[in-house]
Order: structure tokens, then C-alpha cells, then sequence
């Protein structure tokens, strides 16, 4: 589907990998990688049933969107007394920093001191100013990906909206030109190729979260797929 655009004109390489969703929603449904390793010390680097990757893997769908900077569109709305659409200069034009974080992803790895650059959604927030009965958080991705969290773990003082990796752009493979990166959940929460966040009142279930995804997802508590 390299011919195939959505309603952003972006380009989509690659197709949806059906067969693997499908695999992953029936691990979600069988508790696959579920340990009952003790909790940690609190001071642990790796949560349980985690294990340390040197190299990054790449996770998506199967289709993975190429969005030129000119392309480029944030937009952020829903319950916020202030919302907008940030291109890639007025994003870049953000109050910008570096940060140290660790991934954790369901599928057992976990990637130590990732050196990130970006913006940080406590800037965002400031910008945006949700509303009181913002409670939720739901971002969309261009790959029409989605996932959702508590506003209380969005505005953790660790997430960012992030455009390099170790002092590089963001590659397309790993959710460039701009991903977010929620670090104190499973991987899954932070949203490649971000076009849109959403404030709202009411939760609602991202991709994963409806297909036996854990909804919070803390890998310290080894929220990884729903009970059922
Ligand atoms: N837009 C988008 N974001 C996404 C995904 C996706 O398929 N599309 N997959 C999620 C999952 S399940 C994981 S584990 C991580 C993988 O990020 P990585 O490929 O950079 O390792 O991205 C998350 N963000
Ligand atoms: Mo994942």
C-alpha cells in the first residue's frame, strides 16, 4: 500500500500486520510473559519479567507513515482552554531539553539511559491548559495507532514529546519526526508518529488497550494484559 494516503496526504509504507496483532492479542489473552517475580527494591532498574536489550527493536503495526517536516501537524484540543495546531518550526520553537530515560516494552525488553530531546508535555500543558475535568489523555498517531493514559501519568516529569535520540533525529522507523515517550509505562503507551492529543472527561481504549492490553499498563506492577 506505498501508493496508499490517508486524509493528512501522508505517505504509508508497509502493510498492517493482521497476522501479528492477531498473535499478540491472543498472548494478551493468555498471559503470556507474566511472571511472578517479587517486585523489585524500588531502586531496581528492571521490573520484573524484563530483561536488558542493548539494541532498539522496532514495533508497529506493519505501516509506517513517512511525514516530511512541511507535512508535519500536532494538534491538540478537546477539554483545554487553549487548543492548537503546531507545526514542525513552531514545535521546534518550544522550550527544548534533554533527558535520560529507560523503555520498557510488554514484549520483555527494557533499553537502559536512552538519551532523549524534546519537549516536555509539562510545557504542553502549560501552553495548553486543560480543563478541570480533563482527566484523560488520548493520542493519535498517523498511523491511525492509538493509546490512552490518566492525565496524571501524562504530566509525570519524565514525558516528553520527543525529536532525537541519542543527539539524532528520530529516525521514521522509530516514530520520527516526533514521538511521545511516557517512560514510567510499557512502551506501547508512547505513541509513534504523534499527530493528535486529545483532553477528555471519559476514558477510552487505545489500539492495544481494547484488544486484552492491560489499561494502565505500569510495568513496575506488571500491568501487562487484562484480567479476565
Ligand atoms: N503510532 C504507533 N505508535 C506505537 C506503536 C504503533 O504500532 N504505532 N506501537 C507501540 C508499541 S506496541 C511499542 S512496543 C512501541 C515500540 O516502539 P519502537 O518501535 O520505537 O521500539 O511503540 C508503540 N507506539
Ligand atoms: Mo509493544
Amino acid at each position: 500500500m506505498a501508493d496508499d494516503r490517508d486524509d493528512d496526504g501522508v505517505e504509508m509504507l508497509g502493510s498492517v500486520k493482521a497476522k501479528l496483532i492477531e498473535t499478540k492479542q491472543k498472548w494478551a489473552a493468555q498471559g503470556r510473559l507474566m511472571t511472578s517475580a517479587a517486585a523489585g527494591t524500588g531502586k531496581a532498574k528492571l521490573p520484573p519479567g524484563q530483561h536488558e536489550v542493548k539494541d532498539w527493536p522496532v514495533l508497529d503495526l506493519g505501516v509506517q507513515p513517512d511525514i516530511p517536516h512541511e507535512q508535519f501537524r500536532l494538534r491538540v484540543g478537546g477539554l483545554v482552554e487553549n487548543p492548537i495546531v503546531w507545526d514542525w518550526e513552531t514545535f521546534m520553537a518550544q522550550p527544548q531539553v534533554s533527558d535520560i530515560s529507560d523503555m520498557h516494552c510488554v514484549t520483555a525488553w527494557s533499553r537502559y539511559d536512552n538519551h532523549w530531546q524534546g519537549v516536555t508535555v509539562g510545557h504542553l500543558l502549560s501552553v495548553v491548559r486543560p480543563k478541570p475535568e480533563a482527566r484523560f489523555v488520548i493520542l493519535t498517531s498517523y498511523d491511525q495507532y492509538t493509546t490512552n493514559l490518566p492525565l496524571s501519568e501524562f504530566a509525570a516529569p519524565d514525558a516528553l514529546l520527543v525529536h532525537s535520540w541519542e543527539g539524532k533525529p528520530l529516525t521514521r522507523v522509530h516514530g520520527g519526526p516526533v514521538r511521545a515517550l511516557i517512560p514510567q509505562l510499557y512502551l506501547w503507551k508512547s505513541a509513534k508518529w504523534l499527530k493528535k492529543i486529545e483532553f477528555a472527561a471519559e476514558d477510552r481504549r487505545g489500539f492495544w488497550e481494547a484488544r486484552g492490553y492491560h489499561n494502565h499498563g505500569d510495568p513496575w506492577l506488571q500491568q501487562r494484559y487484562d484480567e479476565d
